[in-house]
């Protein structure tokens, strides 16, 4: 079990924040992402036992490769989960910029690609392609990636890139994994034959136990064999009522109007995984326990992860757990503040997840 946290580069505080969006969708932040407090929340994740830390990509946060050169200029250990947007680069351009992180950071890079699911921010960036039109341009771009990193001269015509004599100077050994999210059909294509990692947003187990099968089929129909993973907001106390009592100081922070507007953002998305997760509430904050534990109030004001686990620290551990068993075994976590949540986290989740599961108690 691989256990991330996760940098919040819009600014952090004690309420939900958007990831991605603009200050105006969050309010000013009540801690700034500074360099300071963005390698704070990382050394405090490195310390408290996670690997690696997730960081978001989108037209509001600061540029995640340039952002994690530096926090991995303050870090020893901690991997960063750098996310980027294949369309808005050279896949022969980021194999580089890869070699060079994993040079200045001793090996700690690992990628989530991001293929884009608003189409008013893709545009914004000057990218016009359609949905599934992204994603064959991410395959092909993976295709490339995966070989300038080999090092060997190459060519490559495709509908999307075009490359003469290609292939980094020296071959990168150490080349990172590729994580991968995106819940669409053709997303799920181009994951099955280029990711290491699929990315899942929270949704109750049902639902990714079956995209868990799916995704094995269609890795196993390409001869390959994929790692899975899940991206969950935690909400852990000593009891469960505290931790209740927690969600629902976070829900009276949700201003109504700040909700419709978060969710109108999301309803003009052609992201199938965004609909996904907002489908889990429908908008209405009336019944958002959808599954045991598992509460989709962050969803109402936050894109992308809206999920959280919403528990004692045992019950928490538990359904961690239970998705492990799923096939999962890498998960992406994350609180708010990110700073004291990823020491709580770590000092009282982690270790209940390392041991081993208890047994039965015999009965004389
Ligand atoms: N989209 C973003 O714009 N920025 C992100 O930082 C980002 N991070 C993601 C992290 C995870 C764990 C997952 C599962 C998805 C993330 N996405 C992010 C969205 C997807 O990468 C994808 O672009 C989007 O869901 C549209 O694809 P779909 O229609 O196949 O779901």
């Amino acid at each position: 079990m691989r256990l991330h946290w996760f940098l919040p580069t819009t600014g952090d505080g004690h309420h939900v924040r958007p990831a991605t969006t603009t200050v105006a969708a969050g309010g000013a932040a009540a801690r700034p992402a500074t360099l300071d407090y963005l390698s704070q929340v990382a050394r405090a994740a490195e310390a408290a036992g996670f690997e690696a830390a997730l960081t978001p990509v989108g037209a509001g946060c600061p540029d995640p490769l340039v952002a994690c050169s530096a926090v991995a200029a303050r870090t020893e250990r901690l991997k960063l989960l750098v996310a980027f947007r294949p369309g808005f680069t050279l896949p022969t351009l980021l194999a580089q910029q890869a070699q060079t992180l994993q040079e200045i950071s001793g090996g700690r890079l690992l990628l989530n690609v991001v293929t884009g699911g608003d189409p008013r921010e893709q545009r914004a960036y000057g990218d016009f392609l359609d949905h599934d039109a992204r994603y064959e341009r991410t395959g092909e771009f993976i295709e490339v990636l995966r070989r300038t990193w080999a090092g060997e001269p190459f060519d490559h015509v495709g509908a999307h890139y075009r490359v003469s004599g290609g292939g980094l100077a020296t071959a990168l050994p150490d080349t990172p994994d590729i994580y991968f999210g995106g819940a669409s059909p053709a997303a799920e294509r181009v994951a099955a034959a280029g990711a290491d990692v699929y990315l899942m947003w929270g949704e109750p187990p049902a639902m990714i136990a079956e995209r868990v099968a799916r995704m094995r089929g269609l890795a196993a129909e390409a001869g390959r064999e994929l790692r899975f993973g899940i991206r969950l907001h935690v909400i852990a106390r000593d009891t469960a009522e505290e931790a209740w009592a927690h969600a629902r100081r976070l829900l009276d922070g949700m201003d109504p109007d700040r909700i419709a507007a978060a969710q109108a953002r999301f309803a003009r998305m052609d992201s199938v995984g965004q609909r996904r997760m907002a489908d889990l509430h429908g908008g209405s904050a009336d019944a958002l326990e959808i599954s045991p534990n598992l509460w989709a109030g962050v969803g109402l004001v936050r894109e992308g992860a809206g999920t959280a686990l919403v528990g004692s620290y045992a019950e928490v551990a538990e359904r961690v757990r239970e998705y492990a068993e799923l096939g999962l075994s890498e998960f992406v976590l994350s609180g708010w503040p990110h700073l004291e949540e990823a020491w709580r986290v770590g000092d009282f989740v982690l270790p209940r997840l390392a041991a081993p599961t208890p047994a039965p108690m015999l009965v004389a």
